[in-house]
């Protein structure tokens, strides 16, 4: 359903809003003051909106998904929301009168980049999707007043700058000062069972704050339905530092008060790497409690009993980090409203379903217990009685198995386990792609899922397409309208009709002309942001994920100066000219990515000094790769590197914007790649590399780097190479990571894998020279094939599987 709106009314709210809060007229505003009175005029349409479906929510007792996420990597958000409102040529219309256009506004937005990476994406993305599908949804985070880092490359290495987003950003968001919580930290509970037979809990000594929710709206493409993304920020008490205060202990008291402040005002920039910092459980806990006690008093205020929230409520849990969503929901049930513990924990479990994203040893939350046991007394202590009950279910169940029990169990060695929390009190856990849902049935929750394989399942990732399609690659979009209709806008699955051009040639050469086309725009949007100089008919081969070992940018890296040796030894080698095109953050504390990160610089500086060589092989390390640069980069990608070792990466989402924008894939059978091959057909995807089982196998009898090392001259001149240096620098650790380095040498198997991966790259080259038209059949084939990684059809399966959810219509 399109909206209505006219250019009269939008004109209105325009001038409406810059005499409001600038005190200007149209034609006296500059740009910041209409670029805001754009978004807050926006911001009214979508909140009128959302006011619409929330009484149609209640008239029919609908029921609502809460998504419980620490991340939202949202990135800009005008351009989207007048494309899902088919607006756009409207408010261009109105702009034009005040000869500002809209692309120009789209600039002086900044992203919001409340997230690290893949997980934060996803959120976003299944946002719109719920909207679009009109299903009745919030989302829960926190509103960070800053983002995730903003990265400057200096002398190769990477540098963190603080992301200021909220001047820019906040014209998105409503404070709501009607809804507002108390979330207490620290102190003691006491317990007292009062004459009714009542169990009285007294919070002595805690440090209160409160929690204040910011709304931003997300719309869907023509639907009914808008998304509310309830943003909470901690605000310090009025009264809470109060008695300090008039105690005379006014430092204490100042402290306190920042304390409170803290919480909201950084996002951790791990990605797949816990460090156990008490703030971060803080700021867990303070997500948590805030959205439960926010579902409750809605849930209250609209249907009034509570042993209906299962009914009208699904809560999912994105990954661990909210996992204390299900004790805090139980401490409300019990503490405030006297559910006995059995009744409060079928609620919490009907209610409740968790998603993993990670098998990676590192990124499974565990935290100490005795920093559980003073930052939440009360979730501790809930949190024991689960872990009792669970322990006393399996002993049952399994007499005598103490290993297998104590595995299971929620607390063990003094750690509290978040994901045996998640699983137990959830009535679902499912991965992230097919493979990866296999694969924690048999690694992470094999014992769960011996226990209660009826909980397990999977919903393969998609992506908010019309983002990375129609709006970041118009050129594509109108070619598939010419050929298909624009069908495809509202079902993913039409993309399958273009497979039917396959054998047109002037459609494959339109589809190369505009590849050429964003390539094109993509080397200005280079020069411009970084000065790189790049030659749009070299092959755009592009790596843009977060850093991180597993990902594998080094194994890029060493065919990169593999293929640089080659053209050292014979620079007249006839090779297709090709750019290697890097975007990636690595954690600040994470030392071997930065380490990967100054590599690649240094090689590619190293090969920038010279020019003949350079016309053969270029690299380019992008600065602060973020959302708004993948809009720009995916459509221009000819090849996407999808090269993590297998059985790491869970699903991966980048890959499946590079395959709608017609990028071929070279990767290892690895997370949703597995499917994307299913989808398109072998012979239309460049894998390569040791499969999941493989890798399990050389690991268990024992990893040797050196066996590849001694087999291969290549590798040899590789590792010479790094110890002798780039630009001056040796990368003798590297060498040693690669061949000696403890506990295990080359943990992610480049080396194992470096062989098949050069030669997949020497065909995916000899294929662009000797037959373009095959390439553009494959990209063709590729794009025709990705239909089902749409987050459209994921939310579907959400909704139907896991939170027996209704569209709303
Ligand atoms: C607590 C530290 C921490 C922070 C973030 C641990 C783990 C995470 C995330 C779960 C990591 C993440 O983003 N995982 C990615 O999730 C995507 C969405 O499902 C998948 O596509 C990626 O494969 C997965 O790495």
């Amino acid at each position: 359903m399109a909206t209505t709106i006219t250019e009269k009314e939008v004109r209105e709210l325009v001038k409406g809003k810059l005499a409001r809060y600038y005190g200007v007229s149209p034609v006296e505003a500059n740009r910041d003051q209409i670029y805001k009175a754009v978004v807050m005029s926006v911001r009214d349409i979508l909140l009128q909106k959302r006011q619409v479906f929330s009484k149609k929510m209640k008239t029919k007792r609908a029921k609502r998904v809460y998504y419980l996420c620490m991340e939202f990597l949202l990135g800009r958000s005008l351009k989207n929301s007048l494309y899902n409102l088919s607006a756009t040529e409207t408010f261009e219309k109105v702009l034009d009168g005040y000869g500002v256009t809209l692309d120009e506004l789209y600039e002086l937005e900044p992203d919001a980049g409340l997230g690290n990476g893949g997980l934060g994406r996803l959120a976003a993305c299944f946002m719109d999707a719920l909207a679009t599908g009109n299903y009745p949804a919030m989302g829960y985070s926190l509103r960070y007043e800053y983002g995730l880092f903003k990265q400057k490359i200096v002398d190769g290495w990477q540098t963190e700058l603080p992301d200021v987003w909220l001047p820019g950003g906040e014209a998105w968001l409503t404070q709501r000062s009607d809804k507002s919580y108390i979330v207490r930290f620290g102190g003691r509970v006491e317990e007292k069972w009062a004459e009714n037979g009542i169990l009285e809990i007294n919070y002595v000594d805690s440090q209160d704050v409160e929690a204040v929710a910011y709304d931003m709206m997300i719309s869907g493409k023509d639907s009914e339905a808008v998304s509310v993304l309830r943003l909470w920020k901690a605000k310090p008490m009025q009264d809470f530092n109060m008695k300090l205060f008039s105690q005379g202990d006014y430092y204490q008291a100042m402290v306190e008060d920042n304390d409170a402040d803290v919480l909201t005002k950084v996002l951790y920039p791990a990605d797949n790497h816990v460090n156990g910092k008490a703030l971060r459980l803080k700021q867990q806990y303070f997500l948590c409690s805030a959205s439960i006690q926010n579902i409750i008093s809605d849930h209250r205020h609209r249907y009034g009993d509570l042993s209906d929230l299962p009914k009208l409520a699904a809560i999912h849990l994105n990954d661990t980090h909210p996992a204390m969503a299900i004790a805090e929901l139980m401490r409300i049930l019990i503490d405030e409203y006297y559910y006995k513990w059995d009744d409060a924990w079928a609620i919490t479990t009907a209610s409740c379903a968790y998603t993993n994203h990670t098998v990676l040893a590192e990124a499974l939350e565990t935290w100490q217990e005795d920093l559980v046991e003073r930052t939440v007394p009360r979730i501790h202590s809930i949190i024991k009685e689960i872990n009792r009950k669970l322990c006393e279910e399996l002993w049952n169940r399994f007499p005598g198995e103490w290993a297998k029990i104590s595995r299971m169990s929620i607390i063990e060695h003094d750690r509290v386990k978040m994901a045996n929390l998640s699983v137990y009190g959830s009535h679902s856990v499912n991965g992230v792609a097919a493979l990866h849902s296999e694969i924690i049935k048999k690694s992470v929750f094999k014992d769960y899922y011996d226990f209660t394989p009826y909980k397990f399942t999977n919903v393969t990732n998609g992506i908010a397409y019309r983002r990375w399609l129609c709006q970041a690659n118009p050129e594509l979009t109108n070619l598939l309208v010419e050929c298909i209709g624009d069908g495809f806008v509202h079902d993913s699955m039409k993309l399958a009709d273009f497979k039917k051009f396959e054998d047109d040639d002037s459609v494959l050469s339109k589809l190369e002309e505009i590849k050429a086309i964003k390539k094109q725009q993509f080397a200005d949007y280079a020069y411009k942001k970084q000065g790189f100089v790049i030659d749009p008919k070299s092959i755009f081969d592009t790596q843009a994920k977060r850093l991180h070992e597993y990902k594998r940018q080094l194994l890029n890296a060493l065919n990169i100066i593999d293929t640089y040796l080659d053209l050292r030894d014979n620079p007249d080698m006839d090779i297709q000219p090709k750019t290697y095109i890097f975007g990636a953050k690595a954690a600040p504390g994470y030392s071997m990515a930065k380490q990967i990160i100054k590599l690649i610089n240094f090689i590619s500086e190293e090969i920038r000094k010279d020019k003949k060589i350079n016309e053969k092989l270029n690299v380019v390390y992008m600065e602060d790769y973020n959302v708004t640069m993948s809009e720009v980069l995916m459509p221009a990608s000819e090849i996407s590197e999808q090269i993590s070792l297998a059985g790491k990466e869970a699903s991966g989402t980048g890959n499946m914007k590079f395959m709608i924008n017609g990028a071929l894939t070279i990767g290892t059978l690895d997370g949703a790649n597995v499917e994307m091959a299913q989808a398109v057909g072998d012979e239309n995807i460049f894998i390569f590399g040791h499969k999941a089982n493989e890798v399990d196998d050389i690991w268990r009898s024992g990893y040797s780097s050196s066996t590849y090392y001694n087999e291969s001259p290549r590798l040899r001149r590789i590792i010479e190479a790094l110890i002798i240096g780039f630009n001056g620098q040796s990368f003798s650790d590297m060498a040693n990571y690669l061949l000696t380095g403890s506990p295990v040498a080359d943990p992610y198997m480049c080396m194992a894998d470096f062989t098949s991966y050069s030669k997949t790259q020497r065909e995916l080259s000899d294929l662009y020279v000797n037959d373009k038209r095959r390439w553009n059949q494959i990209s063709l084939r590729n794009i025709a094939a990705s239909g089902y990684f749409a987050a459209d059809r994921s939310i579907k399966e959400y909704a139907e599987n896991i939170w027996n959810l209704k569209p709303l219509k």
